[in-house]
């Protein structure tokens, strides 16, 4: 058990990146696999890894993240375990937001004071991967390194995104660079002969770190630089010891629609490389909601969650969230439906038919492909969605439309008829 470790969740700024979804909710609270929330992935990594006190920081505290939280990480009170969201919040020495991932820990130090603790682990929110960090914590102490970072060899076209680096034969990182976007090519790393195969020969900077206490809070206090990857870590490398851990199993970032979208239909994979169905599963409230029905739909890589009611006739490598409902004639491909929070009373379903107004979730003899559509969504009758042209990428009011990935925002109202 790691007793002595303390994680501290970053739970993203505004959250643009993954605009329209984090309209209305903090990035941390977005909906993924159906039923979790991407907070739930650092989360449940922690917990597996024996780590049980974590803060996630968030800048944009929706009621929505707060209920999650406090409705699912219950622990013993004879326990220290917890999990606490810390808001940017004004404080005598503090009035501004989070001004970047090293001011919002520097803006949540006096939050950690009053525990017991030798490491502090900082992960980002918007990642997708399995990892035990017990592993991490082992291999830092047994290096002696001040610092761990968790690296991953990426490919060229994905350097320009990621912090890179370079290390010694000891594994302790020697430079370090954010961002680069051109000359790169000195930067090749020693890598394995399979990731060599795979074309992946830059050490990336995973943005998960592991700083010993008293150098996290010697370094955040003595400046006032606002990243980890632009100013704290490329400083600490020339004076401290800097150990790479390096991870070569999945791992993705999911902080932008089109990375989101991809990782999310992944999971559709007949094997695919991020497994929901593994011992070290995946934490999230659990909900009293009865069984998926469904009836004559011919299903091709679905995943359904709880609570579904489901007449369609083809659901193709998609994702079905919670109390989806879809009509009959339907064909939904290359999907996410993230669901529904309630479901209508059989009088409101009523209603709505004899007004003509859709129904929750989608309706009869629609055709909807490579979209997102948002919780709480009200999708009429006849409804086109990618299916017979597509149009430019933009904010078209109740939708958007990103690298052709059409994102119907939450509550929506889309009438009967409607083409996309
Ligand atoms: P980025 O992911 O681009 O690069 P950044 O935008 O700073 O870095 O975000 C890191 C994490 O912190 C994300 O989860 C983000 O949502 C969150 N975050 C950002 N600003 C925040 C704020 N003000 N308050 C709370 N949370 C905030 C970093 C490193 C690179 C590394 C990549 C790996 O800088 O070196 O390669 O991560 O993804
Ligand atoms: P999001 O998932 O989009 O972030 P929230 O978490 O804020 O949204 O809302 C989801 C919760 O809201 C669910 O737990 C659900 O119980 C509740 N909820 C919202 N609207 C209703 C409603 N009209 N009837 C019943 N429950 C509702």
């Amino acid at each position: 058990m790691s007793s002595n470790v303390i994680a501290i969740v970053l739970g993203g700024g505004q959250g643009s990146r993954l605009s329209p979804l984090t309209a209305t909710r903090s990035k941390p609270a977005v909906p993924i696999a159906g039923k979790y929330r991407l907070v739930d992935i650092p989360i449940s990594n922690c917990l597996h890894s024996g780590i049980e006190r974590m803060y996630v920081l968030t800048q944009f505290n929706s009621a929505s993240l707060n209920k999650h939280i406090k409705n699912t990480y219950h622990f013993s009170s004879f326990s220290e375990a917890f999990v606490d969201i810390l808001a940017a919040e004004q404080t005598p020495s503090s009035v501004s937001w989070f001004q970047g991932t090293a001011d919002a820990v520097r803006q949540s130090l006096h939050h950690l004071i009053v525990h017991e603790f030798d490491y502090v682990l900082i992960l980002s929110g918007d990642q997708l991967y399995q990892m035990d960090f017990q592993d991490m914590i082992n291999k830092h102490i047994e290096q002696e390194a001040e610092i761990s970072i968790a690296t991953i060899p990426v490919h060229a076209n994905d350097v320009p995104g990621f912090g890179i680096l370079k290390t010694d034969e000891n594994s302790m990182i020697t430079s370090f660079i954010e961002k680069p976007k051109k000359d790169f090519e000195s930067w090749a790393a020693e890598v394995s002969e399979e990731m060599q195969a795979q074309g992946r020969v830059y050490l990336a900077s995973m943005g998960i770190y592991l700083f010993n206490r008293k150098l996290l809070f010697d370094l955040l206090q003595s400046n006032d630089h606002p990243d980890f990857g632009k100013e704290i870590i490329p400083q600490a490398i020339t004076e401290h010891r800097v150990a790479s851990y390096q991870y070569e199993g999945y791992w993705t970032d999911i902080g932008t629609i089109p990375s989101f979208f991809d990782a999310n239909l992944g999971l559709t994979d007949d094997i695919p490389q991020f497994n929901l169905f593994d011992k070290n599963h995946i934490f999230t409230r659990a909900r009293m909601l009865p069984p998926s029905k469904i009836s004559g739909t011919l299903m091709e890589k679905a995943i359904v969650a709880d609570g579904c009611i489901i007449n369609a006739k083809h659901i193709k490598r998609s994702i079905i969230g919670i109390r989806t409902r879809v009509g009959f004639d339907t064909t939904i491909e290359n999907c996410y439906v993230m669901g529904s929070d309630m479901y209508q009373t059989l009088e409101q379903i009523e209603d709505s038919r004899v007004n003509d107004r859709p129904i929750m979730g989608i309706g009869d003899r629609c055709c909807i492909k490579n979209a997102i559509i948002d919780k709480n969504c009200y999708i009429g009758n006849d409804v086109t969605i990618n299916c017979e042209a597509s149009k430019p990428d933009g904010d078209y009011g109740t939708y958007t439309i990103q690298d052709g990935i059409v994102v119907v925002k939450k509550l929506s109202v889309i009438p009967n008829g409607t083409v996309i």
